[in-house]
């Protein structure tokens, strides 16, 4: 297969390990955990994985020797730039502790394991996808494993191919599935161990431990390019005003580092329009006053970033959705109506006085949407409406009326883009090169040493990759009870953006300059993989900002 200049030297490229894996390793264990909250329930319902401790690895003399064992890996969810290093990083970690190790691949994602759809990841195939984006070695997908008849399958396939462990490469939905298959398989003594990697570009897998999913790092540096790349057309014409949505599909962190990399005229962070109870009103008049401010000074243009979420984060609009959810779920005579227009008002009939006012106030095109598109659970498919296009109407009715009172005397022209499968299978950053294999590299050990129901942990991720820590989390130290689907359920809690955090406050700061200073814009261009250190191998700026570092 043709390959480009790029493609051909990233597959030479030896990841960086930590220090500790240059020889042989010695496990530490440290004290018994916790969960996160809920602890009563969560130990009830695991039982045997829970209070495990935190594992950290260290160099030790003593060489070891290990028997030969098969393990099966499986890709879960969205894609992530990384997943294929961290395949490499586990092949290259098994195979150093027993060349005759074997690697299954199950296919398009977890129904693989289910379904028995696999192949035997040999090195050949493991070279070809070195340093790559994209999860295409194997596929993934969003089959959900919660079911024993799914964990029986799973069992039946394990024993054929003597597979002993499973490795889950997912967000937080993911590894709480796999935290709940290393229960039931070491519940009834089946063999098989189960070990998580936590992936996601949305970043709210993170926690004390895991300090970044995977692929936030070269996602957000794509789109960051792309921004500054608009800015910069933004600030050349001087005649459009860009409204960005970003993906993320609950919190706002790759629109609140995008802003950190780039520094746009305006940004909205869901978590803060919740935490300020804003409604959509609140939000269109934040808007309008930057750009009348900058419209006063002639500055017709700029840039807004919206997150994929925030419609879920508007209190008021949360209620209405709850609201339709409930109303129409099965509704028969809803689905007898012929016309938008009926359906409007028979809508409007049944809801709520507080509901009804927000229903009415939104584009006819986004309430319509509201009422269409249900997932299979009966929700909104609330990632398919086009919140940049609806902010961009609202705003543009808003200035025609401040115009025709003479308090806005600017020139609106709008622009919508949405950015996120540009960045989801771009070629890992070298953060996210090196991280992702220390990640696969970690979870053979893991493997190695028995353990299970536990998450791959590499730490102190701002120091050069030498002095990353490496390790393992037991799963159930992250989790909660939550609602889901009407029932209170285990699973890892969603780490969303912290408005009492060093990034959201960073960006708090500097806001109102963003937004009035015409030349305020950071251009970061294309990420780097060749060159001095400082260009090549800098994190995300809210890792750094997390960890008490400049940016
Ligand atoms: P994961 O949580 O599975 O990593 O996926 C995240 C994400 O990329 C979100 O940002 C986005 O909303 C969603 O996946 C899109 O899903 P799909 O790939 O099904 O279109």
């Amino acid at each position: 297969m043709k390959k480009s200049p790029l493609q051909i030297a990233r597959a030479s490229y030896q990841p960086k390990l930590p220090a500790v894996f240059k020889g042989n390793v010695a496990l530490n264990e440290g004290a018994a955990t916790q969960s996160v909250a809920d602890q009563d329930e969560i130990k009830a319902l695991f039982p045997n994985t829970y209070g495990m401790p935190i594992i950290n690895f260290t160099a030790t003399e003593t060489a070891k020797s290990y028997p030969a064992i098969a393990v099966g890996v499986i890709l879960s969810g969205g894609q992530a730039p990384g997943g294929h290093n961290v395949i490499s990083g586990l092949f290259d970690g098994l195979k150093k502790l027993n060349p005759n190790n074997k690697l299954y691949g199950f296919l398009g994602g977890p129904s693989g394991l289910v379904e028995h759809k696999y192949m035997e990841l040999t090195a050949d195939i493991v070279d070809e996808y070195r340093n790559t984006g994209g999860f295409d070695i194997i596929g993934s997908g969003r089959t959900k494993l919660e079911e024993v008849a799914q964990f029986e399958e799973g069992e039946k396939i394990c024993k054929k191919l003597g597979i002993k462990a499973i490795v889950i490469i997912g967000g937080d939905d993911s590894n709480t599935n796999a935290c709940v298959l290393a229960e039931y398989y070491k519940n009834k003594n089946a063999g098989i161990q189960v070990i998580g990697c936590p992936k996601t570009i949305d970043g709210d897998l993170k926690n004390e431990m895991i300090e970044a999913s995977f692929g936030f790092d070269t996602a957000c540096k794509v789109y960051s390019e792309l921004i500054g790349n608009i800015q910069r057309d933004a600030n050349s014409a001087k005649k459009y005003w860009h409204f960005i949505r970003l993906m993320g599909r609950s919190a706002s962190h790759i629109t609140l580092e995008c802003a950190l990399q780039s520094q746009p005229n305006i940004c909205i962070i869901s978590e803060e329009v919740e935490a300020k109870n804003m409604t959509l009103n609140d939000i269109v008049d934040e808007i309008i006053k930057v750009i009348v401010n900058r419209a006063n000074h002639g500055l017709n243009f700029g840039t807004i970033l919206i997150p994929e979420g925030l419609i879920e984060f508007i209190p008021a609009m949360k209620r209405l959705i709850a609201e339709l959810n409930d109303l129409l779920a099965s509704n028969g005579e809803f689905n007898s109506l012929t016309t938008d227009d009926e359906k409007r008002q028979y809508v409007k009939a049944k809801l709520t006085e507080e509901s009804r006012l927000v229903y009415s106030d939104l584009p006819k095109g986004i309430a319509k949407q509201l009422t269409l598109d249900r997932d299979p659970h009966g929700n909104v498919q609330v990632s398919l409406i086009e919140t940049e296009k609806m902010l961009i109407e609202m705003v543009a009715k808003k200035l025609a009326a401040l115009k025709a009172q003479g308090i806005y005397k600017g020139k609106f022209a709008a622009i919508h883009h949405f950015f996120g499968y540009e960045g989801r299978c771009a070629a890992p950053s070298n953060f996210d090169t090196d991280y992702c294999y220390s990640l696969g590299y970690t979870a053979s050990i893991l493997i190695a040493e028995n353990k299970t129901g536990y998450m791959s942990s590499v730490r102190n991720l701002t120091e050069s990759a030498d002095q990353w820590i490496a390790g393992g989390v037991p799963i159930t130290m992250m989790m909660n009870m939550e609602r889901r689907h009407g029932e209170m359920k285990p699973v890892i809690q969603k780490a969303l953006v912290r408005l009492d955090g060093a990034p959201f406050k960073y960006f708090a700061t500097h806001r109102v300059e963003w937004a009035n200073e015409d030349t305020s814009y950071i251009y970061p261009g294309p990420i780097q993989y060749y060159g001095p250190s400082e260009v090549c191998d800098q994190p995300t700026h809210t890792l750094l900002l997390e960890q008490g570092k400049m940016i």
